[in-house]
């Protein structure tokens, strides 16, 4: 059996998804200063929605852990989490007004709506805790590594929206990242222990499935910032 990280082996296998998610258009247009306001704002408003669907989405996943995990600490990551969406929906409604986005009247995209929908089916206690916990990572990676790409040495990242990039590309954000990652190392790892030894349902490949579709909705999420669609 492979001992290396599990996560690595998709990244590398997964590379140019990933990339795609994680150094989009849009991203390079904040960081580079070039960014249109209004792409911004329609990302800023689908955003609000969809973190709206995250919470209940992050707490399934507490129920899951405490059920099914292995290890102690994943509850306190966990709930370290939720209690930061707390802080993060009122910040949201804050830069909303700021920037003069209506939140009544933000009529959820067709692909905001699908996203929502595939979280709500995570939900389902019939999911794994490995596959919605390595869903629930792929989520927070995305927004951590694109935000801190703007934030990066010679980024030209313009000031007003500088409080957006630090709020997922900050250091402590990363760190809570990692600390998902590397539960999530640990569970697949131990799932295929389990898959050697007999008939398992194949949670290895259902979280690999599970983490391609969160790259493929996270690049059509900031495809919306277009609004072409
Ligand atoms: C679409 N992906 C999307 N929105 C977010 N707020 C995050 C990830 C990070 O929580």
């Amino acid at each position: 059996v492979d001992r290396g990280e599990v996560i690595e082996t998709w990244l590398k296998k997964h590379r140019l998804i990933y990339t795609g998610a994680t150094r989009h258009p849009l991203i390079l247009s904040i960081r580079d200063g070039t960014v249109h306001l209004s792409s911004f704002k329609r990302w800023l408003g689908q955003d609000c929605i969809f973190v709206r669907a995250f919470v209940p989405f992050a707490a399934s996943l507490l129920i899951k852990a405490w059920k099914e995990s292995d290890n102690r600490s994943d509850l306190d990551v966990l709930l370290g989490g939720l209690a930061a969406l707390n802080d993060e929906i009122a910040w949201f409604k804050q830069e909303a007004a700021k920037w003069g986005v209506l939140l009544s009247e933000i009529v959820p995209q067709k692909t905001n709506e699908e996203y929502c929908r595939f979280l709500e089916s995570l939900m389902s206690p019939e999911v794994e805790y490995t596959v919605a916990i390595t869903a629930y990572w792929a989520i927070e990676a995305v927004y951590q590594e694109s935000f801190a790409h703007c934030l990066e040495d010679g980024s030209k990242t313009p000031p007003e929206l500088l409080e957006t990039c630090q709020r997922w590309g900050n250091p402590g954000f990363g760190q809570y990242c990692s600390a998902l990652r590397n539960i999530v190392n640990r569970r697949l790892e131990r799932a295929s222990d389990d898959q050697l030894k007999e008939g398992l349902d194949d949670v290895l490949k259902k979280a690999e499935v599970v983490f391609l579709r969160v790259l493929e909705y996270e690049v059509d999420f900031w495809n919306m910032s277009r609004g072409d669609s």
